[in-house]
């Protein structure tokens, strides 16, 4: 795990090769630190269009591009980071109150998102101003 000062983690996942190729497990409360309420994924996002772009107000969620990349940029208010999702055995955890916007979708990326929650629209915080008025109360 890599924790910084805001509030996300890059999480490694075991990796199990043999010659059949890659077995790649997560397993809740391990791999991850949460249990799994809901599983999606995203596929065929255009390079040019964003996903994301709101916070959540509890919601955990644990992000792993499968197949392909994709940029992440992360604003927790005050700091910001951006990164590349590259690689199947390694996860993004983001926690809330962390305003995050996916980009930059390779042709082929499938985005698998494991959440702690089951969606709840109430959760979102979808305007940015609204946001820093959440995370400065
Ligand atoms: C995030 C990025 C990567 C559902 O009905 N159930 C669900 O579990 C989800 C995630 C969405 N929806 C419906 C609600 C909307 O009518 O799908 C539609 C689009 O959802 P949203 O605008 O939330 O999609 P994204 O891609 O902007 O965001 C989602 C997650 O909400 C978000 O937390 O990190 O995927």
């Amino acid at each position: 795990m890599k924790p910084d000062q805001l509030n996300y983690c890059l999480i490694d996942i075991p990796v199990y090769v043999d010659a059949r190729g890659q077995i790649v497990p997560i397993e809740e409360c391990s791999t991850i630190p949460f249990r799994i309420a809901r599983s999606y994924h995203i596929v065929g996002t255009p390079v040019d269009l964003r996903r994301g772009d709101h916070a959540h107000k509890t919601l955990r969620q644990f992000v792993i591009a499968v197949a392909g990349s994709c940029g992440v940029c992360l604003d927790d208010g005050e700091s910001k980071i951006s990164m590349t999702l590259t690689r199947p055995d390694q996860g993004l955890l983001i926690e809330p109150l962390v305003w995050h916007t996916m980009h930059s979708f390779s042709k082929e990326c499938v985005l698998l998102v494991l959440a702690d929650q089951p969606y709840d629209e109430s959760d979102y915080i979808r305007d940015y101003n609204d946001f820093l008025q959440w995370i400065r109360s």
